[in-house]
């Protein structure tokens, strides 16, 4: 058991999560690492949604809001951490999710499957939500070999794709089927940061509440407003800002007298 009053105890819950994701086969082992790597991306941002961020998810939300054909696709990670604001966030969309994994096996569908199911039979039941990308997987992401590729023929149609915690080559792959493609990835320099259209560089778990209230906001807001935000956005330049302010935060700590290591 872990005290509410530990300092770290927000943190310490997550790995809590994801853990027990694993002991019932939804993670994969891979995902542990991916999450380290994440953590350490969290600590240097100072584990809080810049400003910086919050103009990746306000464009992610106009984005979301304009889409003909949305898309959230998911993997362990996602799931493990996220399920409940993921299906919160489809609902306020057009309520389409697909499972697509990096490490796919049998026993990982099923055990996805059956989270969806046991949490939200109910939602799927009356299609208020639909979970393509396992039983209807039978189609490859062209130019992507191996069973990372495989999706839903529902995916095809998807103009708009919120990936979060992706892979490079299958963001780059995505973009090139003519899809937008929107990441949610601590790690600035990734290739999937560096590849998709817009970037969030910031933690999950903080970014699917504020891109559901702005979508719930964005969903009354005037269309030539939404156009005119997404325009306004360039990933290029939000991704080298995030670099600058990493960079000006280390360096402001490490000139700082009171620091302690
Ligand atoms: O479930 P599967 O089979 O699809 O496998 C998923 C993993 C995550 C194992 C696979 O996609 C993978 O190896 O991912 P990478 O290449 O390690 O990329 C994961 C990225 O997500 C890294 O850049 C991390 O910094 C970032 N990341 C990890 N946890 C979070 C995160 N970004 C935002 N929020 C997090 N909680």
């Amino acid at each position: 058991m872990i005290p509410k009053s530990h300092p770290r105890y927000k943190s310490l819950m997550m790995r809590e999560k994801l853990v027990e994701a694993l002991d019932k086969g939804i993670l994969a082992k891979a995902g542990l690492i991916a999450h380290g790597r994440g953590e350490t991306f969290d600590y240097l941002i100072g584990e809080k949604t810049t400003d910086i961020a919050l103009e990746s998810i306000k464009a992610a939300a106009a984005m979301l809001v304009l889409a003909k054909n949305p898309i959230i696709s998911v993997n362990g990670n996602t799931i493990a951490l996220a399920i409940d604001e993921v299906v919160q966030l489809a609902k306020e969309l057009n309520g389409k999710i697909e499972v697509n994994l990096f490490y796919r096996t049998k026993e990982r569908e099923e055990a996805i499957k059956r989270e969806f199911y046991k949490k939200f039979g109910e939602d799927i039941k009356f299609k208020k939500i639909e979970i393509h990308g396992i039983d209807d997987a039978n189609y490859q992401i062209p130019n992507l070999d191996s069973l990372r590729g495989r999706i839903s023929k529902e995916f095809f149609n998807a103009d708009v794709v919120l990936v979060p915690l992706e892979d490079g080559d299958r963001t780059e792959a995505l973009v090139k089927m003519g899809k937008k493609v929107i990441a949610i990835d601590l790690n600035p320099l990734s290739r999937t940061a560096q590849k998709a259209t817009i970037t969030i560089v910031d933690e999950l778990t903080r970014t699917l509440p504020l891109l559901i209230k702005y979508v719930k906001e964005f969903k009354k807001t005037d269309k030539e407003r939404l156009i005119k935000i997404i325009k306004e956005y360039d990933n290029k330049k939000n991704l080298k800002k995030m670099l600058l302010y990493i960079n000006e935060r280390l360096k402001k700590l490490g000139d700082d007298e009171n620091f302690a290591i």
